[in-house]
């Protein structure tokens, strides 16, 4: 199959987890006038669920979390629990619209976190989920650290809930070591054995959490968590603009419904927040992300932008940039700068200027305002000369 054919989506939602994983990332710290904001922002983006710090957690994150669901936002407000029923009581209280339960289903995890056996972490399940359910919230039942798990225990507890009556089961990638092939699988046999709705939750320690989102959609999962940057424990997850880049190359319809140039301001108000920069190279976002340097390139990119631009600038409120002040220049690239300058060369000027540009750079690094100079003064003599021949005719 050749790799530009487009694939259509299977119908999916995103829960960003901003306010809650994010708040794990070293350097967070939200007031609730930031909490506030955030959820704002990325209620008129458009995510469907937002999810919130366990109330449990301290006085304040279960302030704010009775604060965010009596918002009226758009999106679904989620606390995330520990499987206790003294967390899903006051998580019910909040008045939030769901709770997702998380356990550690991992020998490591059980034998160093909680202690507890697979047959006793389905025990607490029958306790908890009937009652979050009779509650009237959804309800989501994550194994912790599923990679690690074993996949007969994963899958006892996961079919033991599903008869619960669970709304979504979630895969966990806690420790960021699940390839994509190990999500597709995995996840492909969990949509054979559960009738719920699968969520899938990737760390990104080696890299893989975008893939591995993308690739859980693509075995059956209907619900992707992501935090704005990816910020998280660690280096965090799978990050909400990585994710949406990643389906808008495969099926640009499919992140329509989002308001894709909010992406630039949520990217850069979580940063100032959390007092980082947007990396140069984030997806979308990065300063660079739609910049053309090399001259092959820019003369293919002024003809037709798709030939080296898999994302349109344009769907996120932003703008393509050629960059011609180095030494990779070349001379379609330079005649368009002249024509955004509104300066008249002729080709010939634009080849001589290309070549002075790389004798220029090469001797120093050069900024497009020395560049701008010298079209302008090729331009200006150019004039000149005119003018003096006409004076003299
Ligand atoms: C954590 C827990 C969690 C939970 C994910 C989930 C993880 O490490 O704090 O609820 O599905 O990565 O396992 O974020
Ligand atoms: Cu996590």
């Amino acid at each position: 199959m050749p790799t530009n054919t487009l694939t259509q989506i299977k119908p999916f939602s995103i829960i960003d987890s901003t306010l809650r994983e994010g708040e794990q990332f070293v350097n967070a710290f939200f007031t609730t006038e930031q909490k506030v904001q955030l959820a704002t922002l990325l209620d008129e983006f458009g995510v469907e669920y937002l999810e919130l710090t366990n109330p449990m957690a301290s006085p304040q994150s279960r302030d704010d979390c009775a604060t965010i669901a009596g918002l009226g936002l758009k999106s679904k407000i989620l606390t995330h629990t520990r499987c206790h029923l003294d967390d899903a009581r006051v998580a019910v209280e909040t008045g939030v619209d769901g709770v997702d339960v998380v356990i550690g289903t991992s020998s490591q995890l059980r034998k160093f976190s909680h202690g507890r056996t697979i047959d006793e972490i389905i025990g607490i399940a029958r306790e908890v989920i009937p009652f979050l359910r009779d509650s009237g919230v959804e309800v989501r039942f994550s194994t912790e650290d599923s990679l690690r798990s074993s996949p007969e225990d994963l899958f006892r507890v996961y079919e033991a809930v599903d008869e619960l009556g669970v709304d979504r089961v979630g895969v966990a990638d806690t420790v960021g070591v699940g390839s994509p092939r190990q999500i597709y699988d995995l996840v492909s046999q969990l949509r054979a054995r559960v009738k719920a709705d699968i969520e899938f939750h990737g760390h990104n320690d080696s890299g893989c959490a975008i893939a591995n989102a993308y690739c859980a959609l693509e075995a059956g999962a209907t619900h992707i968590d992501t935090t704005v940057l990816g910020i998280g424990e660690r280096n965090g997850i799978t990050s909400l603009g990585g994710l949406v880049a990643r389906l808008a190359v495969v099926d640009p319809q499919s992140v329509r419904k989002y308001n894709l140039p909010l992406l630039r301001e949520l990217d850069q108000t979580v940063a100032s927040m959390v007092d980082i920069e947007v990396p140069f190279n984030n997806y979308i976002t990065g300063f660079c992300a739609f910049t053309h340097k090399a001259g092959i390139h820019a003369k293919a990119v002024l003809n037709d932008p798709s030939t080296y631009e898999a994302l349109r600038p344009e769907d996120f409120g932003l703008t393509r940039y050629v960059h011609i002040a180095h030494r990779l220049t070349g001379w379609n690239a330079v005649r368009s700068r002249a024509e955004q300058l509104g300066l008249t060369l002729t080709d010939a000027q634009c080849k001589d200027l290309t070549n002075r540009i790389k004798t220029l750079a090469d001797a120093h690094a050069l900024t497009l305002e020395q560049v701008d100079l010298l079209l302008r003064s090729e331009h200006e003599s150019a004039v000149g000369a005119a003018e003096r021949t006409s004076a003299l005719a």
